[in-house]
């Protein structure tokens, strides 16, 4: 049976003027997570959103957030953010003094946790800590802006965990953030990704409806499960 892989949609790439018209789309078109970046200026340059913002969004919808935070010792954010039942919590692996610490911490907000690695950032520096982790977040660009190229080494990587989950018979999933288009999406996908993060360059366009964008992403899914 084929693996159902879902979408979460990065919510710093919308169209910013028709953000509520986009995320009723999203909506209707059954999206699985919003995918909330949020930056320190620090860890990662620039800055993105805050709970207050993050908030009025998740207040209008019933679509499950997906929190990625790109900032140093995230664990003196765990508060400041709301966590329901299903929301996907990720933090760096880069940022954490004490990563497992902050895993168990987030475990107990009920959150399902997440880790994210940088494309530099070896898999093995999960070892003894992916037993706790529920989503591993591989970033196939370097984390702070959209519209960056992908790094393409992070293929491999991909394959590599896959191969390491499957091999300790573990049920983490993969999730896959940068450059999701229709291009890389089949070659994501068979290497082993379950959720997929689209932004600027596969759901966000100026250039296509963010309809068609879904439907094509969509598509490129299948093909990579053929
Ligand atoms: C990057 C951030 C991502 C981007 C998304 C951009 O720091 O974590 O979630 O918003 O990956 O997508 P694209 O298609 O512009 O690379
Ligand atoms: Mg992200």
């Amino acid at each position: 049976m084929r693996r159902k892989v879902k979408v979460s949609a990065s919510i710093m790439c919308v169209d910013w003027l028709n953000a509520g018209k986009q995320i009723e789309i999203l909506e209707e078109e059954q999206i699985d997570f919003l995918h909330f970046d949020v930056i320190d200026g620090k860890f990662a340059a620039d800055f993105t959103m805050g709970s207050s913002i993050i908030n009025v969004i998740r207040d209008k919808t019933n679509i499950k957030s997906d929190y990625h935070l790109m900032v140093n010792e995230p664990k003196d954010l765990f508060d400041t953010f709301e966590i329901s039942p299903g929301d996907i919590f990720t933090i760096h692996q880069e940022c954490c003094r004490n990563l497992h610490r902050d895993l168990i911490s987030l475990r107990r907000k009920d959150a399902i946790v997440g880790v994210a690695l940088s494309p530099g950032t070896p898999i093995e520096t999960l070892d003894y800590v992916i037993e706790d982790i529920d989503v591993v977040l591989v970033m196939t660009v370097n984390p702070g802006f959209k519209g960056q190229k992908f790094v393409p080494q992070t293929l491999r990587k991909i394959r590599d965990l896959r191969e390491m989950i499957d091999r300790m018979g573990l049920d983490t999933q993969i999730s896959i953030d940068g450059n999701v288009n229709t291009e890389n999406v089949p070659q994501m996908v068979a290497a082993g990704a379950d959720i997929l993060v689209g932004g600027s360059s596969g759901l966000f366009r100026a250039d296509v409806s963010l309809r068609d964008c879904i439907a094509s992403l969509r598509n490129s899914i299948i093909e990579g499960q053929e």
